[in-house]
């Protein structure tokens, strides 16, 4: 493992536009970086004092700001911070336009005129976290608070970015450094050995940081609910009105819908909000056996969503008696998956035998895809089966979920680190041996805070922000 342990960082003065693109009342352009306040003092002239230097750091000041030929752009406010008493740790200022993407663009070029150059993608926060201002999984929970869909993402993602998952990880890769520098000591003093060590307790600090690190890691499961949503595919055979209820729940035409059977031929994904609960839904082809060979390529991947699905919606024609195909389906339905039975076309007079249906179906609802009738219901049985599905992934206090992929796995390799070295010293193999493994297991943990990353890990994880942010 090649950890770079100091990272390239630059304190040059960049620039953004850190509001969205469009129009608003209010647009904030943000300048951080060695020269930020000189850039500001260059470009914005406060309506009292001659500069804005002349206020105090955090002053909210009244002013204009100007082009490169001092043409007069926006009536405006703007606040410098000085370093490290900033979001990024470095001087840095803001200013508060009037939120026209024009004046904003202007007010930006005459950022690059005074000397500050464009910011990348999430640079700001990149330089909070070189500058320890936040740890990478604070850093991660700012993307995932910005890109939250729902209330509990939010919540979730606002108390890790307040330190609730990283003090946890920390918490043990502390102690691990503890356990590490007693092994040392047993290496450097021959007098001392592992049965020390075992005496000492330290096998007792490892087994509970591996307990801790388990707890840690199995909220995941909760963690990909909560940030992918519960993945629930639409299966049924073909004409019953799939597309239409994927339409009618996602509120807008999504899919294509028309009386001939075999019109989905792909998956079509759509996420919904259902009372606070984030659902994937995947409208898939008609399940049947065709010769079709476009048909075929999509009834297969419709077996695929079928199979990689938590909640499955399975859709009959209450119009017509349930037939062969109808039938097949309800063999094809996983066991151990909630399936939900939809009888659609309620409008029209119903033909279709609830009595059978109720045999193979726990939770049935009639809607009209077409009205809207019975959609309420439907959409109470899936927030049901949703937090059913929630529930058994675990309880764990917000902000202590974890939804990143990147810091399970960094997490789980330094839970399986630990468990090689507790069966180790447990054989009473010598300290040295053991070394490595404590070792990688703290490095582990340190990829996961941040202590120690690679720079091509820190690029990846900040290119998925925003510019401005
Ligand atoms: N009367 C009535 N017609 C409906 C309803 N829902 C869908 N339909 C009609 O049923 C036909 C098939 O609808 P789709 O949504 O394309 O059905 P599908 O299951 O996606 O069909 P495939 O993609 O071919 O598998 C269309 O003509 C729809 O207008 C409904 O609630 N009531
Ligand atoms: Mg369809």
């Amino acid at each position: 493992m090649a950890y770079n342990k100091i990272m390239t960082y630059t304190n040059d003065t960049i620039a953004a536009i850190s509001t969205a693109n469009g129009v608003s009342a209010i647009g904030v352009i943000r300048i951080s970086g060695a020269e930020a306040v000189a850039v500001l003092r260059k470009l914005f002239t406060p309506f009292g004092k001659a500069a804005i230097t002349d206020y105090r750091p955090g002053q909210l000041v009244h002013g204009r700001a100007l082009s490169a030929d001092g043409a007069v752009l926006d009536d405006c406010c703007a606040v410098y911070s000085l370093a490290p008493n900033s979001y990024t740790g470095e001087d840095s200022a803001e200013i508060q336009c009037h939120g026209s993407p024009v004046a904003l663009a202007a007010v930006l070029r005459s950022c690059f005129h005074s000397g500050a150059r464009q910011a990348e993608r999430g640079e700001f926060t990149k330089r909070a976290f070189l500058n320890g201002k936040l740890d990478l999984i604070e850093a991660e929970a700012v993307a995932e608070l910005i890109d939250a869909e729902t209330e509990e993402q939010v919540t979730n993602a606002a108390r890790q970015l307040l330190g609730a998952a990283s003090r946890r990880i920390t918490g043990v890769y502390d102690s691990l450094l503890d356990v590490l520098s007693h092994f040392f000591a047993v290496i450097d003093y021959p007098d001392e050995d592992i049965e020390d060590f075992a005496a000492k307790g330290y096998l007792a600090l490892l087994e509970a940081a591996r307990t801790e690190l388990q707890e840690i890691g199995s909220s995941f499961t909760r963690g990909k609910i909560l940030k992918n949503g519960v993945p629930a595919a639409i299966v049924g055979k073909p004409n019953v009105g799939k597309s239409s209820l994927l339409n009618a729940l996602a509120g807008f035409e999504r899919a294509i819908v028309t009386d001939i059977p075999g019109t989905t031929r792909d998956t079509v994904e759509e996420k919904i909000i259902v009372s606070g609960t984030l659902l994937r839904l995947t409208d898939t082809a008609g399940l049947r056996e065709t010769n079709d060979a476009i048909e075929k390529i999509g009834v297969e991947r419709a077996r695929l969503a079928l199979e990689g699905a938590d909640v499955i919606i399975c859709v009959f024609d209450g119009s017509r008696p349930l037939d062969a195909e109808d039938r097949d389906i309800f063999a094809q339905l996983p066991a151990d998956k909630t399936c939900i039975a939809v009888v659609n076309k309620s409008d029209l007079p119903q033909e279709i035998e609830f009595t059978e249906l109720k045999s193979q179906f726990l939770r049935i609802c009639s809607v009209s895809a077409a009205t809207g009738a019975g959609l309420d219901a439907l959409t109470a049985e899936l927030k049901s089966a949703a937090d059913e599905l929630a529930d058994r992934a675990g309880s764990f206090a917000a902000g202590e979920i974890i939804t990143s992929e990147r810091q399970h796995e960094a997490i789980s390799r330094a839970g399986r680190a630990l468990a090689d070295v507790a069966a180790k010293i447990a054989a009473g193999v010598s300290a040295d041996a053991c070394l490595f493994g404590l070792e990688s297991a703290a490095a582990y943990l340190g990829e996961a805070i941040g202590k120690n990353v690679t720079d091509d890990t820190v690029e990846t994880i900040f290119s998925r922000f925003c510019v401005g942010k």
